[in-house]
């Protein structure tokens, strides 16, 4: 489990004009301030960079491509190895071509997804230091997850269905070492006991009320040891009380209440990767 958490890299892409009017979001049409968004996603990024001591490498934002800050869909990193997505929205197709040349850039081995029967978003894609889950949605079929595992032979996939939400990481993401963050609702209940049937491993859980508030970014860093950055108590104070309860972290409230309205959370905005790995 050492290592886990550990991160050289962040690849992070601004957010486009189009965002606003063009972002695919499952319901609500409340509007995007997309000024404000900026600005949490500027927190955000300044909290990976100047805060925590990665080196952040921030793409453009891309006008032909309204959900392009998304980065975490387009690919999956694990090693030293990045394969490359196969969004499974045709609007999202477009952003894999920055990724790849920032993660080619970074020496990373590129496998690209051929098979164009086969969809994956990174959302879906669950590495849990031990293993990997991949949800079944709307954006990731089956024939995606068989990549995967095709690609990353030395660990163990199972796949888990998703319904009621976007991705599997829409509510749920590892908080720490072996430490399981998933929401509340039925559907987040249901697709953590499939995930234990299928597993050989034992994992904590940190369950949260609010699944959005169950997607947080872990990482352990050599001079601030575990670092979690969970959704603020302004968005959520119920599970903002249940983050505070871990002891031995810090932790680090940011702000994600525009890019959430397009079903956007904070893993979403990042691909993170440690080189010399
Ligand atoms: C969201 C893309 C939204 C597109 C991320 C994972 C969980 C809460 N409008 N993409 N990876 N979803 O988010």
């Amino acid at each position: 489990m050492a290592g886990f958490g550990r991160c050289s890299h962040a690849v992070v892409r601004g957010i486009p004009d189009s965002l606003a009017g063009g972002a695919l979001r499952r319901s609500g049409t409340e509007g995007v301030d997309t000024a404000r968004a900026r600005r949490e996603h500027e927190h955000y990024v300044r909290t990976l960079g100047a805060g925590l001591g990665l080196e952040v490498l921030e793409l453009p934002a891309d006008e032909g491509l309204p959900d392009c800050v998304f980065v975490e869909d387009t690919a999956v990193v694990c090693g030293d190895t990045a394969l490359l997505s196969r969004p499974g929205a045709l609007s999202r197709r477009g952003e894999v071509d920055a990724t790849k040349k920032v993660l080619t850039q970074l020496g990373l081995n590129i496998v690209e997804v051929i098979d164009e029967t086969a969809t994956l978003d990174g959302g879906d894609i669950l590495f849990t230091g031990k293993e990997f889950f991949v949800g079944l949605s709307d954006r990731t079929n089956q024939r995606g997850a068989e990549i995967l595992a095709d690609v990353f032979k030395d660990y163990a996939v199972s796949k888990v269905s998703v319904t009621g939400a976007l991705h599997l990481k829409s509510f749920c993401t590892m908080a720490g070492p072996g430490l399981i963050a998933i929401g509340s609702s039925d559907h987040a209940q249901k697709v953590l006991t499939n995930m234990q049937e299928m597993s050989e491993h034992r994992y904590d859980k940190l369950t949260l009320p609010d699944d959005e508030a169950a997607n947080c970014v872990y990482l352990n860093t050599p001079e601030k040891g575990h670092v979690l950055l969970h959704r603020t108590a302004e968005e959520f104070p119920e599970s903002a009380k249940v983050f505070g309860k871990l002891r031995d972290y810090l932790l680090i409230p940011v702000a994600n209440t525009e890019l959430a309205k397009v079903d956007g959370g904070l893993t979403c905005c990042s691909i993170l990767l440690n080189k010399g790995a």
